[in-house]
């Protein structure tokens, strides 16, 4: 392995900038904006939404038509000014249910927002998802990042999208992402989030173009904001935090709220840094429709009322126009809105037929590549090779995570890219997995293939929200927006020793995630021919590097050339050395990862069909089936644990449909439910040795 010089920074390179400039200042020196035609928009914006709400609150939802009902009311004013100042076409907005008036603003019609909500066809998901759950490509203003079901999630893939601004304008030279901005958007309960800290963390170490836009109603559903950050207010918790600029205000008046916005959008364009605005704002309806309120006193009630900014704008808006205009606006915005919700109670219903698509993308390759006879390589050195190529062929490839920059990996597999390819590309990121896969979905989003690492398998964990939504991003937008990376992950047990924390397979967990799919290459061939898929593929993609693997004589092959590709779902027949030539094979074994060689060697002197998966999603069940019909015996092997494994699932497919094949009952084998021990005996009691796959198949064969 290629030695590491020490580099100067793994940090992408940061700009220096002038001290920041104190809030105050900032939003005093913004001068009154009496662009009547901006407040025109803010206005119809805000009647819009209203009227929206008024429907579905009074006639829809009480009626049955609407299952998630999440008003704005309160919360509209803030966000339809927001809006109006999200208009670079570069811009992101990640965004969560309370957000329609600011995708309403940013080009959501009235019909597809009902649409939405009656889950009928032309809605943004076609009845897919809550119709509040919004997602919007650029409509001559920015893009609304598809939004998550889940509180918090919204954060971190705005950071990614921040990063990847400063990737295109920097790295890539791209002058039309100057001066565009991210920003996410969030009630005061989701600052409580692992999502928010993630995404806080990576926007002030990095010093990205992003605006956290945070809606402080006081309540998450019935819990008052103490419980989400003490004394209530994070904008003055987090007075002390490096590199963030902080603005407070009353979201629910027109002029304070439009100058704070101003300032705090601009501060982020100019500065290309992160800021954070806390908007105090009333929550006039129940959280959601169901909810009643029972948890607030009337004098609350009656402060909130008084706090409502549509009566407040009208106010504002008469002074700089007139009565007339206003009432006017109201009318026709009434008319239309009416017009919008009778057309989309027409629609008709989502068609059926298609409820299967868009799970993955529709292009995969479907036969393996000529390979060349390269050097003979370890399974760590060639994934090496191949990001090293890729990165050469792709410049929107990025490959990062936890001392992935200037050490190279834990495991080595990144050594020497980041002096080759730069910090920019190749870099360390914080200690903060849901932060590391959250950011790829950003910038995925926006268009760049993020290669991340997870250090090891049982790391993933926090990151496990970020993964299920990306997964079934695809599907829940008809494929309008999906986010395809490769993560790698080094999984199972090392050479040396095991134990519960760095020694876990854990593929079945994955394999139960809906729109991932999942690579587990045995040698080197494999692994150069499955990451490169991956890599030039279009769907998010686990490529798993067993630890025993890496430097292994037994992985070890010919790197099999820069252009070598094999196709998911497409398992290998292992040569076996000593089967004599000609003979039937009596059994079939089927694995994958490093009990690909304990199989093998385990099957000495029998004549056993061995057949190495290679990926698990798509598993190649023509396969197996076919080999099981031939042999009329199997084993599923596998080193995850044994309950919900996935052989469970390769034996429910055989009994399913080879039944009528089978001469014996299906024998399986894996590691007991219970942790990889850290003691080698210990642990070579519980994971599958050699002598306990020769008694399996002595028994299979027996039968
Ligand atoms: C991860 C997660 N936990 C819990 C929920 C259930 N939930 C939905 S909204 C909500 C309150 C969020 O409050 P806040 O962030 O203040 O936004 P608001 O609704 O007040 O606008 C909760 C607990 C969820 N959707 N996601």
């Amino acid at each position: 392995m290629p030695k590491n010089p020490v580099v100067q920074s793994a940090r992408p390179t940061l700009q220096k900038r002038e001290p920041n400039p104190t809030t105050e200042g900032l939003a005093a020196r913004a001068t009154t904006n009496t662009d009547k035609d901006f407040w025109l928009r803010v206005a119809r914006t805000v009647l819009t939404s209203r009227a929206i709400d008024r429907i579905e609150e009074q006639e829809m939802t009480p009626k049955g038509l609407v299952a998630y009902q999440f008003s704005a009311r309160g919360h509209d004013l803030a966000q339809a000014i927001l809006s109006e100042h999200i208009t670079h076409p570069h811009d992101g907005a990640a965004v969560y249910y309370r957000s329609r008036p600011f995708v309403l603003g940013q080009g959501l019609t009235a019909e597809e927002a009902f649409r939405g909500s009656l889950a009928r066809a032309g809605g943004m998901t076609d009845g897919r998802d809550i119709g509040v759950v919004h997602l919007l490509r650029p409509r001559e203003r920015g893009t609304v990042l598809p939004a998550s079901g889940d509180v918090g999630a919204q954060y971190s893939p705005g950071a990614g999208w921040a990063q990847s601004i400063g990737y295109y304008a920097k790295t890539l030279k791209d002058t039309s992402y100057a001066g565009a901005i991210a920003v996410s958007l969030g009630g005061d309960g989701s600052t409580a989030t692992n999502g928010f800290w993630a995404a806080l963390n990576i926007a002030t170490t990095l010093e990205l173009p992003m605006l956290f836009f945070i809606e402080d109603n006081g309540y998450g559903i019935s819990t008052t904001s103490d419980y989400q950050t003490p004394g209530r207010n994070i904008a003055r918790n987090l007075a002390a935090f490096s590199n963030l600029q902080l603005f407070e205000c009353r979201g629910y008046e027109p002029e304070e709220a439009e100058k704070n916005i101003n300032a705090a959008v601009d501060y982020v364009r100019k500065w290309q840094g992160p800021a954070l605005i806390r908007l105090e704002v009333p929550r006039l309806s129940g959280h959601s429709f169901v909810d009643t309120q029972s948890y607030k006193s009337p004098e609350l009630r009656a402060i909130e009322e008084s706090h409502d900014p549509l009566p407040k704008l009208e106010s504002y808006f008469t002074k700089l126009l007139s009565k007339s205009v206003w009432d006017k606006l109201v009318e026709e915005v009434e008319h239309e809105v009416r017009q919008a919700a009778d057309n989309a109670l027409a629609a008709p219903a989502p068609d059926a037929a298609i409820v299967g698509q868009h799970i993955f993308a529709p292009v995969m390759p479907v036969v393996e590549s000529v390979k060349e006879k390269g050097p003979r390589m370890n399974l760590q050195d060639a994934v090496r090779k191949v990001l090293e190529v890729e990165l050469a062929k792709n410049p929107k490839l990025l490959v990062f995570g936890e001392d992935v920059g200037a050490k190279g990996g834990v495991h080595g597999a990144t050594v020497d890219l980041q002096i080759r390819y730069g910090a920019d590309r190749v870099f360390d990121t914080s200690l903060n997995e849901e932060g590391i896969i959250g950011r790829s979905v950003g910038m995925a989003i926006a268009g760049l293939k993020p290669v991340p690492e997870i250090q090891f398998r049982k790391y993933a964990d926090p990151a496990t929200e970020q993964i299920n939504d990306c997964g079934t991003m695809r599907w829940r937008t008809l494929s309008k927006f999906s986010a395809p990376m490769v993560v790698r992950i080094p999984v199972g047990f090392g050479k040396k020793t095991g134990d519960p924390w760095h020694s876990v397979s854990g593929e079945a967990f994955f394999a139960h995630t809906i729109g991932w799919r999942i690579a587990y290459p045995s040698n080197t061939e494999d692994a150069v021919g499955l990451l490169r898929t991956a890599l030039r593929g279009e769907d998010p993609t686990f490529f798993f590097e067993h630890r025993a693997l890496l430097d292994t004589p037994q992985a070890r092959t010919n790197y099999p050339g820069d252009d070598f590709t094999i196709p998911f779902g497409k398992a290998k027949i292992v040569p076996q050395p000593s089967s004599v030539a000609g003979a039937v094979a009596k059994a079939t074994i089927v694995t994958w990862g490093a009990m690909v060689d304990r199989a093998t060697k385990a099957a000495e002197g029998l004549d056993v069909e061995i057949l190495d998966l290679r990926t698990i999603v798509p598993w190649d069940k023509e396969a197996v089936l076919a080999s099981v019909r031939k042999t009329n015996r199997v084993l599923v092997l596998h080193e995850d644990n044994w309950t919900c494994g996935f052989g469970g699932e390769i034996a429910s497919v055989i009994s399913q449909e080879a039944f009528a094949s089978l001469d014996a009952p299906v024998e399986r084998l894996a590691t007991p439910d219970h942790p990889v021990p850290y003691n080698t005996t210990l642990m070579e009691v519980v994971v599958p040795q050699v002598s306990h796959i020769r008694a399996a198949l002595e028994r299979l064969l027996a039968f």
